[in-house]
């Protein structure tokens, strides 16, 4: 199967075309708000959905699918908690390894077990080098991985986690300070991770303002990942999304 949407991802980083994503968690989102959601994602022209969480308790995942399915043209990719994530009905799903732990089920044991489910799937799969950084408060992304975040101090460790990630031949590189995080990833950090990749990189945890989003793909991101903010506040995807993409037209 043709890599369309990295094939995708890979161009518009080219054309420093910035992307805007929305993360759903199949277990927050309720059947009256999705619909609402979904409106405000085509007029924000929002290019990804990501669906997942680090723990995902409800079988609402197939539901959510079908309703973005029904009402948008926008491609569906997991970002799986669990091997119980993978649904073929989605478009892609990134193979996150959490390059910044030392937790081997994470690291490489989980997929050994998705592998063969994956090879059999229609989903494009794109190995990810997944990176938790310390967002100031414990969320559910650490303590589920049981894994010790990046401090955000640790500019050089997190550099050369990203190019160790990338040098194993990972697609893309995820900056996370894990969904609700108190402070989001500094710019600095991002930039310095950003110009020692080739990669596409990108960047969640914690945005909840349009400049902030803004500020980090200046910063280098190239796909922001917001979740938490819009479950408070719908309505902020318009003028985050358009943040983000007013990039390409500076
Ligand atoms: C979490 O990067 C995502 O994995 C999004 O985080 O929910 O805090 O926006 P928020």
């Amino acid at each position: 199967m043709s890599p369309t949407i990295y094939n995708a991802l890979l161009k518009a980083k080219e054309n420093s075309s910035k992307k805007m994503a929305v993360l759903i968690d199949p277990d927050r989102i309720k059947q009256h708000s999705i619909d609402h959601v979904l409106e405000l994602a085509k007029t924000a022209n929002v290019d990804y959905f990501f669906l997942g969480g680090s723990l995902v308790v409800s079988d609402m995942m197939s539901a959510c699918i079908q309703s973005i399915r029904s009402q948008t043209d926008i491609p569906v990719i997991l970002f799986p908690g669990d091997i119980s994530q993978i649904n073929h009905n989605a478009d892609a799903l990134l193979f996150l390894s959490l390059i910044s732990g030392r937790n081997p089920d994470l690291l490489i044991g989980k997929h050994i077990v998705a592998a063969p489910l994956l090879k059999e799937s229609p989903l494009e799969v794109i190995s990810t080098g997944y990176m938790l950084f310390d967002g100031g408060n414990i969320t559910t992304a650490i303590y589920m991985s049981g894994s010790l975040p990046i401090p955000v101090s640790k500019v050089d460790i997190a550099v050369c986690t990203a190019m160790a990630g990338e040098m194993l031949g990972l697609k893309l590189i995820y900056m996370d300070a894990g969904s609700g995080a108190q402070q989001p990833i500094p710019e600095g950090l991002i930039s310095a991770v950003s110009k020692k990749i080739d990669v596409p990189l990108i960047v969640g945890g914690g945005i909840r303002t349009p400049e902030k989003a803004l500020a980090n793909v200046q910063a280098g991101a190239d796909i922001i990942v917001v979740g938490n903010a819009f479950e408070k506040d719908p309505t902020l995807m318009i003028e985050i999304s358009d943040a983000v993409h007013s990039m390409a037209r500076v």
